[in-house]
Formats: C-alpha cells, sequence, structure tokens
C-alpha cells in the first residue's frame, strides 16, 4: 500500500488549484446567475491539457493516468462545478470512448481536436421516456447501405449547444433489443439535427443542457462505433468511467464547501467565541472532514483500479454513490454553518448545495448505482 501521491500528481493537482482560483473563481456567480457558458475557460482548460487529459499524446492529450484527472477534476469543481462538468463529459465519456473503442481514423478526425481542446463533445443516451432503463431507446438509427437513417429526440444533454461532435445511442434493430443498438458520431451542422431547448436548471447552471432533435439525419456507416449492436455495451462500459469523473465532481463540490465552512467558522464569533470553538460547528466539520476523506478514498481506488486495467464497475459506482450523497450532506451542513450568508450568493455555498444534487442523478442515478453494486455483489 502506498497512500502517497507522487510529485507529478502533486503538480496537476496544484496547476488545477491555481487555474480554479485565478480563471474560474472570478465570475462564478454571475455566470451561475446568468447561466452562462463559461467559453473562455473551457477554451483555457483545453489549451492547459484538461479537456483530454488520459488521451495519449499521439492523439492531442495529456497521456496523463486516471489518479492525475480525478485530483484535476476535485480541484476545478470545488470552485466551478459548471466547467467541471464540460471537462467530465469531454474528458471521460466522449475522449475515452473514442480512444478506446474507435477507428484510427476516427480518432485521428474527431479525439485530436476533441483531445486537445479545439473542440467539445457530448454524449447522447437519455430520451424522454429513456433516462435509469436506458435499454428503451426509442430514437432510431436504420441502416441504408452506406449510411444509417437518424431519427429521434435526446434529452439533458450536457454541451448540447456548445458541442461540435456527439455520440448517439439509437436502436437499429429492435428485435434484438439491447443488443440492437449502435453509438453514431453525430456532427453538429449534418442536416436534419436540431438542438433543442435549453434547461432552466437548479444547478450547474453555467453547463448548457439541451434537448436534441434529429429528423432523417444520414450519418455515415464509418461514423458507427464498434461492431453493429455495440452501443449499449458501449454507453455502459463508458458510464462506468464516466462514473469516477462524476464522482470527483460531487467530492470537489463536497471538499470546497467544507474549506469555505472551515474558514467562515474561525472567523464568526458567536457567544464571545469563533463558531468553530463551539462543540456544535467543530462536530459538524469533524463529520464532514471525515466523509470527504471516505470519498476521496473511494473515487482514487476506483482511478487507480481503472490504471491498473483492472474492473471498476463496482467500484465507480461506489464511489458515485457515496460521493455524491456526500456532496450533498456536506453542502446543506455548509450552508448551516454559515447561517443567514450561506443563504445568499455572496458566500457561494448556496451555490455549491445546488450543484451537489445533479450528482446524486446524472450518469446513473444514486438508485441505479444501487443496482449496479448489489447485481455485482450477488454475482460474485
Ligand atoms: N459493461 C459492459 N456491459 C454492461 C455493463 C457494463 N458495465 N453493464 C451492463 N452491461 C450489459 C450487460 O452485460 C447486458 O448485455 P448482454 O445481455 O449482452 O450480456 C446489457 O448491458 C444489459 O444489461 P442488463 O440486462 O443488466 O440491463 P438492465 O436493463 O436490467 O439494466 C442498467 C441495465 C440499469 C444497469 C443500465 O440500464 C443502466 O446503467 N442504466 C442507467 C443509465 C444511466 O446512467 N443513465 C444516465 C444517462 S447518462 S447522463
Amino acid at each position: 500500500m502506498n497512500f502517497q501521491l507522487s510529485e507529478e500528481h502533486e503538480m496537476i493537482r496544484q496547476a488545477a488549484r491555481d487555474f480554479a482560483q485565478q480563471e474560474l473563481l472570478p465570475g462564478v456567480i454571475e455566470r451561475d446567475k446568468h447561466e452562462k457558458f463559461p467559453a473562455e475557460q473551457i477554451k483555457a482548460m483545453g489549451e492547459l491539457g484538461f479537456m483530454g487529459m488520459m488521451v495519449q499524446p499521439e492523439y492531442g492529450g495529456g497521456g496523463m493516468d486516471t489518479i492525475s484527472y480525478v485530483l484535476a477534476m476535485e480541484e476545478i469543481s470545488k470552485i466551478d462545478a459548471s466547467a467541471s462538468v464540460v471537462m467530465s463529459v469531454n474528458n471521460s465519456l466522449v475522449c475515452w470512448g473514442l480512444e478506446k473503442f474507435g477507428t484510427e481514423e476516427q480518432k485521428q478526425k474527431y479525439l485530436v481536436p476533441l483531445a486537445s481542446g479545439q473542440i467539445i463533445g457530448a454524449f447522447c443516451l437519455s430520451e424522454p421516456e429513456a433516462g435509469s432503463d436506458a435499454t428503451s431507446q426509442r430514437t432510431t438509427a436504420i441502416d441504408k447501405g452506406d449510411h444509417y437513417l437518424l431519427n429521434g429526440t435526446k434529452n439533458w444533454i450536457t454541451n448540447g449547444n456548445s458541442a461540435s461532435v456527439y455520440l448517439v445511442m439509437a436502436q437499429t434493430d429492435v428485435e434484438k433489443k439491447h443488443r440492437g443498438i449502435n453509438c453514431l458520431i453525430v456532427e453538429k451542422g449534418m442536416p436534419g439535427f436540431i438542438v433543442g431547448k435549453k434547461e432552466d436548471k437548479m444547478g450547474i447552471r453555467g453547463s448548457d443542457t439541451h434537448s436534441l432533435m434529429f429528423t432523417d439525419v444520414k450519418v455515415p456507416k464509418e461514423n458507427r462505433l464498434g461492431e453493429d449492436g455495440f452501443g449499449f455495451t458501449f454507453a455502459m462500459k463508458v458510464l462506468s468511467g464516466g462514473r469516477i469523473g462524476i464522482a470527483s465532481q460531487a467530492l470537489g463540490i463536497a471538499a470546497g464547501a467544507y474549506e469555505l465552512a472551515l474558514k467562515y467558522s474561525k472567523e464568526r464569533k458567536a457567544f464571545g467565541k469563533t463558531i468553530s470553538e463551539h462543540q456544535a460547528i467543530a462536530f459538524k466539520l469533524a463529520d464532514m472532514a471525515t466523509r470527504i476523506e471516505a470519498a476521496r478514498n473511494l473515487v482514487l481506488k476506483a482511478a487507480w483500479l481503472k490504471d491498473q486495467g483492472q474492473n471498476f464497475d463496482k467500484e465507480s459506482a461506489m464511489a458515485k454513490l457515496y460521493a455524491s450523497e456526500v456532496a450533498m450532506w456536506v453542502t446543506v451542513e455548509a450552508v448551516q454553518i454559515h447561517g443567514g450568508y450561506g443563504y445568499v450568493k455572496e458566500y457561494h455555498v448556496e451555490r455549491l448545495m445546488r450543484d451537489a444534487k445533479i450528482t446524486q442523478i446524472y450518469e446513473g442515478t444514486s438508485e441505479i448505482q444501487r443496482v449496479v453494486i448489489s447485481r455485482m455483489l450477488l454475482s460474485e
């Protein structure tokens, strides 16, 4: 066992921390208020290598491990969870999926600009009637010889408008159920592809979440990822890695709220002493720090397993389940510690509390994580 991070890991964490403080903190309240996508900041993150961290350098990425990725995700998420969800989707769903399962041509054409941060991508599985029940895809991709004809609607798509490349799951052969689903690479601007309405969300308001409509979109056959019928397995495998990203986002939200609460509790005085000297607050801080540390260890374990080439499906689900529950609990407590100040925007914790909620929902709800974990436990 070795719990020590390498010097390189520490440097990456520090670089992400500095970037978050200098580039993301200014304006984060305004972006949340006005639902403003952090376009300039994402561009800068691309230039610094944060958008394709785990992709090999030959495909435009940073060639880093998953540990580096979760360390950077935690730091970015402490300050701006809207920016970190863009980073998470691009890194762990889109880039990882393309690098692992794409053809050389697909990698050259799509992965290189995505990993180097020139463009961003989106992952499109959810539909109006298929969220947790992901096998029930209504979007169809009918095989027309040299192309697929794509029809349907996708919902809740992160980077919905800002993306240039979309990985879209669609049903080709209904008879084969989930084994008849394909994943197609769709480009923005393909005729028949329309970006629908933007969602007015509780949290992560700086990220752009849209519905997407496809009407007779001709997608070339060479844009299919993997073999015919591989789409659902692709989505499951990719989401398993994605959950490490969301777990680290949840961890960062929790750690960010805790750091603010700790600082505030040492400054604010009540009944003649700082509130941190009151046991009611000190015990809250102890519980917050303990749960955050437990979440961090689950996240790092899942990342480490992925880096070792071992199966991480159960651990990524555990990390996501636990870290997101911790994020929700810690952020509520952070607001409580701040009292009335916690309820206003200026002190950041109310935003982190709103941002925390989505981590229990997207890339598989807490209930779905329990399905995944319990099935794996019972089949071991
Ligand atoms: N890796 C590879 N394949 C996987 C997998 C994984 N982690 N998990 C499931 N599969 C495969 C199964 O092996 C099965 O394939 P075969 O029948 O060919 O063996 C197939 O997927 C279907 O699995 P299952 O029979 O378990 O399907 P269910 O509908 O019962 O449950 C769950 C699948 C619930 C686990 C899945 O639908 C899921 O993860 N849903 C949540 C999706 C999600 O995260 N939505 C959020 C949208 S993205 S923001």
